[in-house]
């Protein structure tokens, strides 16, 4: 099976949504370690878009329980038209953020574009934290931790509409991995919904194997497969180029194993590559894990397979 032959790079270049700076430098490390080119290498046409522009951050407290809500808004709609414009050309797009708070805006496209052409959505979050904090929930006020929430139809007004259609997805829709970080009203609002997590309690006990063989269950040639990667899901020890490290998280191997059964599907059609933050990494290790994660997302496997 093969992935998209046809991938849109669109960079992010924003921190607005993360409680660290730095996240805003995202995509330049990523294309700085060879993203482009480790896909081409595996027979992708790349087309990168370039940087979208929006509000710079202002570093502000939070207000009425979010933090830069309005710039948050600006760089979330940018996010959504490019996105939704690639995935009518036919292309796979590959957002570079930036923070979590754009998986919003990016997967509101796809849910858009899923309506527009009838297919079905299944999303991957993978990530130490739910994301799914409202105003009420949040200890930070922090929009990073609210995107999964927002596209369940449960934020402020301005964000859960982006895309046109509030929910913009049901929560039945999405599998969160890796989890190890939820804050208790969280907790008791992500059990409430129902979301399917497989946390990191699951994956020790289990394996990764049969976790990504669950979630990945019930998809079929009419499934359009999302994945939005948090750097942070890995374990620091791999990745510690992220603002919200969480120890405990998957190894290097388990983390390829995750990927190379999502790239055996042949279903990935869109993906988000988040959170990544130069300023806090060491010589670019992060970024050079994040793309080598990325080849096995195309296909790049062991011998054993072809
Ligand atoms: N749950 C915490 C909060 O809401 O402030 C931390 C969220 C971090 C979110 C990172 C990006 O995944
Ligand atoms: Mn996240
Ligand atoms: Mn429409
Ligand atoms: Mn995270």
């Amino acid at each position: 099976m093969t992935a998209a032959r046809h991938v849109s790079l669109i960079g992010a270049p924003t921190d607005v949504g993360a409680g660290a700076r730095g996240a805003s430098m995202g995509p330049e490390a990523l294309r700085v370690a060879g993203l482009a080119e480790a896909l081409q290498a595996h027979g992708v046409e790349v087309k990168d878009c370039g940087n979208l522009a929006g509000p710079s951050n202002p570093w502000q407290p939070p207000t009425a329980g979010y933090r830069h809500l309005d710039e948050v808004t600006a760089w979330n709609q940018a996010v959504h038209d490019a996105v939704y414009a690639e995935l009518g050309g036919g292309r796979m797009p590959i957002l570079l953020g930036g923070d979590h708070c754009l998986g919003l805006g990016s997967i509101a496209a796809v849910a858009h574009h899923c309506r527009d052409t009838g297919k079905k959505l299944r999303v991957l979050w993978l990530d130490a934290h739910a994301d799914f904090n409202t105003s009420q929930l949040t200890p930070s006020g922090n929009i990073h931790g609210m995107p999964v929430a927002c596209l369940c139809g449960y934020g402020p007004q301005e964000l859960i509409q982006i895309g046109g259609k509030v929910p913009a997805i049901d929560p039945k829709w999405i599998r969160q991995i890796g989890i190890r970080s939820v804050d208790p009203g969280e907790k008791r609002f992500v059990h409430e919904v129902g979301l399917e997590v497989f946390d990191m309690r699951y994956i020790d006990e289990m394996g990764m194997r049969h976790t990504m063989e669950l979630a990945l269950a019930t998809m079929d040639a009419n499934t359009h497969l999302h994945v939005s990667f948090d750097v942070d899901f890995l374990d620091p020890d791999v990745a510690p180029g992220v603002g919200t490290t969480i120890p405990g998280g998957p190894t290097y191997r388990e983390a390829q194993l995750c990927m190379e059964m999502i790239a055996d599907t042949g279903r990935l059609a869109s993906l988000d590559i988040m959170e990544l933050n130069p300023a806090l990494d060491v010589r670019n290790k992060t970024a050079l894990v994040a793309v080598d994660l990325v080849e096995s997302l195309f296909g790049k496997s062991t011998l054993m397979r072809k």
